[in-house]
């Protein structure tokens, strides 16, 4: 069984080269894990007098070598596609200047901060082309790895297929004292995970059918950090993998190809209390996980990440030919006191919210997104739980804007295991109700609210999203 598992991951990802190969045209793949993986760089940053950490984030038009002969149109920031990763620690103030160097509007939001409403971006904070916005915000929540995408009305799933997308990391206590791999690129690794399609002449396809606009854009291509099938090198020891599914609407289930076990460390907004053992990791769309994977015996070996639900393989880990590094797994990460004082006698407004998905409509609630019209009036700091109902087969991962909620049950039930760090996303799967207990701790107003939505983006520009403010009683 796991020989067959095995040598399924290795062969599927060569077959997929040999049949671009045959066509006629002089777009092919590269020899599979023959590219080395990039790191997106890590944001420079200006120290203002006050202390403040300022970045400049330039949205620009680019071009990418992915396929060998030809370049494909992208969008990056502060380079050709995808952007650097802004990496801070909780307490910082930070200023982003966002400027929009494309041809159209964009906007970026920060996904899983803590911030108020007019320092996020939303489909209401439109950045014109060649306009800029600033923001100024303080970094006050845990430690985990967070990211930043485009929220522009009707066109976030365009723009994020484009290539707009980067990390945002943010540290604290918890993580600096933790005996975990810190460095950067090294043994703490990014992975973004995005899936394309390519027309013969390399160029994005994306959605132009009805079943993308139902079922989301999925390609068969996959890029991990902007990379087709890449390699990595790294030393016989545990490693860190800070994973984003950064596609629109394709899931993944992460597994090694010798099949081994790894601990999962953090969720989308926290890190577990405790490492987590397990075999599969499973990310929605929008969804992270940092994951410690001991490689100390398999030196001069590779092995594959791939995803078990398409059987390919992601990218290739070559280990290298040192002597092994041994590594303490940490028993204990943190605390999770968010939202342990709650009691459970104690009445909560129960907010409900059903899914709804019909032959080519979307919406929340029987409404679709509507600019115009704020769905829900929140109060500050007051804490409730949110009854997400999936009423059709497909799963939706939903998100929230500007908190960090915890699951607290799937139809009444228990929750999965790696569900108890706090998230911002969560997947709702078909016929299910899902209860999430969520504290609003940033206001927000009419001008610019907060988001709730499904993150297959071609869910969200399709309507599967309502607005919602947060003010003092
Ligand atoms: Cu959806």
């Amino acid at each position: 069984m796991k020989r067959r598992i095995f040598v399924k991951l290795g062969i599927l990802s060569s077959i997929s080269t040999s049949l671009y190969a045959k066509e006629k045209n002089s777009v092919r793949f590269y020899k599979t894990f023959s590219q080395a993986l990039l790191i997106p760089p890590l944001a420079q940053y200006n120290v203002l007098k006050d202390g403040t950490k300022e970045f400049n984030l330039n949205l620009q038009e680019g071009e990418v070598s992915f396929l060998q002969g030809a370049k494909t149109k992208t969008y990056g920031i502060n380079g050709n596609f995808l952007g650097p990763t802004i990496k801070v620690e909780k307490n910082d103030t930070l200023k982003i200047n966002v400027k929009n160097s494309l041809k159209e509007e964009s906007v970026i939001h920060w996904h899983g901060l803590h911030l108020e409403g007019h320092n996020d971006g939303g489909p209401n904070r439109s950045i014109k082309k060649n306009t800029s916005w600033s923001t100024t915000f303080k970094i006050q929540q845990r430690a985990a790895t967070y990211w930043y995408h485009p929220h522009t009305h009707e066109k976030t799933g365009a723009q994020t297929y484009k290539g707009l997308a980067g990390l945002f990391i943010i540290e604290d206590e918890d993580s600096k004292k933790a005996n975990l791999p810190k460095e950067y690129g090294i043994d703490d690794i990014p992975l973004i995970i995005q899936d394309r399609r390519f027309d013969k002449n390399a160029n994005f396809v994306y959605k132009y059918s009805m079943h993308d606009e139902m079922m989301g854009v999925k390609g068969k291509v996959f890029l991990v950090n902007g990379v087709n099938a890449p390699y990595v090198d790294v030393s016989p020891k545990t490693i860190r993998l800070r994973i984003l599914n950064g596609s629109n609407a394709r899931f993944y289930s992460l597994v090694f190809s010798n099949i081994q076990d790894f601990y999962q460390i953090a969720g989308d907004a926290s890190f577990l209390e405790k490492p987590l053992k397990i075999k599969k990791l499973l990310l929605a769309p929008g969804e992270r996980a940092e994951i410690l994977v001991d490689l100390s015996t398999l030196k001069n070996t590779s092995i594959y990440l791939g995803d078990s639900l398409s059987n390919k393989a992601l990218i290739k880990i070559n280990i290298k030919n040192e002597n092994k590094q041994n590594f303490i797994l940490p028993s204990r990460l943190t605390t999770i006191h968010e939202y342990s004082n709650i009691r459970k006698e104690k009445a909560l407004r129960i907010r409900n919210f059903s899914l709804d998905m019909r032959m080519m409509w979307m919406g929340i609630n029987g409404k679709q997104m509507d600019m115009s019209y704020i769905n829900e009036k929140i109060i500050l700091g007051e804490t409730e739980i949110w009854r997400i109902k999936n009423n059709n087969e497909m799963p939706h991962p939903f998100h929230i804007h500007g908190c960090s909620f915890k699951v607290l049950s799937r139809n009444n039930k228990g929750i999965f295991p790696n569900e108890t760090a706090l998230k911002d996303t969560v997947v709702v799967y078909g016929e299910e109700t899902l209860d999430l207990l969520v504290q609003f701790n940033y206001k927000a107003s009419k001008e610019y609210p907060f988001m709730y939505h499904c993150h297959i983006l071609e869910h969200e520009d399709a309507g599967m999203m309502g607005q919602f403010t947060v003010e003092e009683a």
